[in-house]
């Protein structure tokens, strides 16, 4: 197994060495070949440039620094695209996603397609109360509208195989678009293509460092509208 850790960045300049350090000690307990791509958005802050200063020594930590494009799901993708591992692995860099579950989502890898982080398996939980309830509220209006058996559809970390998403043409700038909107979309299309979930219990830290670039009414909009596209693709189909 090659692992890739996809890593998208904007202004996490006190983040990104730590997160890594962190990543690269959790990937040593299972010794599989890996790389680590970060994917930079031009940071005003220089969280890539920063990076590169910092391990351009280490062949294992690519960054790219993008320049014309942008956007949270698009840097996933960009990043999945240019991933040469064959197990992917993306997650946040500002600990929201703890890095010693990586180990444990690629065990799970044998079972399922995709193993998704949920902090509303048995075990899992958030420290922002007021976000855990509202997520959770909000997580079973997906799984409702779309009946798919997932509990979480809003945390962002998971790890799948690229030839997976490759053969069921998943890996699609359509699905790659927005913020977390892409991951309702590529649920919704695992699905129906037959693909197999797990979820694996998850914490959801709140964010040290930096700040957050979510919009709640903006996210609350743009995540029902396409929730309601994929609800009547599935009526009319
Ligand atoms: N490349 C790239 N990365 C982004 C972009 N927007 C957000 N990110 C990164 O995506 C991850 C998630 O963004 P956050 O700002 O943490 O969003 P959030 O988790 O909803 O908000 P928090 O409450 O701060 O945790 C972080 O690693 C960001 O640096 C973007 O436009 N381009
Ligand atoms: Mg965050």
């Amino acid at each position: 197994m090659t692992l890739s850790v996809i890593l998208p960045t904007y202004n996490e300049k006190d983040n990104i060495i730590e997160i890594i350090e962190k990543i690269v000690k959790s990937i040593g307990n299972i010794s599989c070949k890996y790389q680590i791509v970060v994917v930079d958005d031009n940071s005003p802050d220089k969280t890539g440039e920063i990076c590169r200063k910092y391990f351009y020594k280490n062949k294992q930590i690519i960054i790219y620094i993008r320049k014309k494009e942008k956007g949270f799901a698009s840097a996933i993708y960009f990043g999945i695209k240019k991933s040469k591992g064959d197990t992917i692995i993306v997650m946040d860099t500002d600990f929201s996603h703890d890095p010693a579950l990586i180990p444990i989502m690629i065990s799970k890898m044998e079972t399922c397609d995709i193993v998704i982080g949920s902090r509303y398996a048995k075990n899992g939980g958030g420290e922002d109360k007021k976000r855990y309830l509202l997520s959770k509220i909000y997580n079973f209006y997906l799984k409702s509208i779309l009946k798919i058996e997932i509990s979480d559809f809003l945390f962002g970390y998971f790890c799948v195989r690229k030839t997976f998403l490759i053969k069921k043409g998943l890996l699609n700038k359509n699905i790659f678009t927005g913020f977390g909107d892409y991951f309702i979309r590529l649920a919704y299309y695992i699905n129906k293509s037959g693909g197999t979930f797990l979820e694996i219990p998850a914490f959801y830290k709140s964010r040290i460092h930096g700040t957050s670039k979510s919009d709640l009414k903006k996210m609350l909009f743009t995540y029902t509208k396409t929730s309601l596209q994929l609800l009547l693709r599935n009526l009319y189909k």
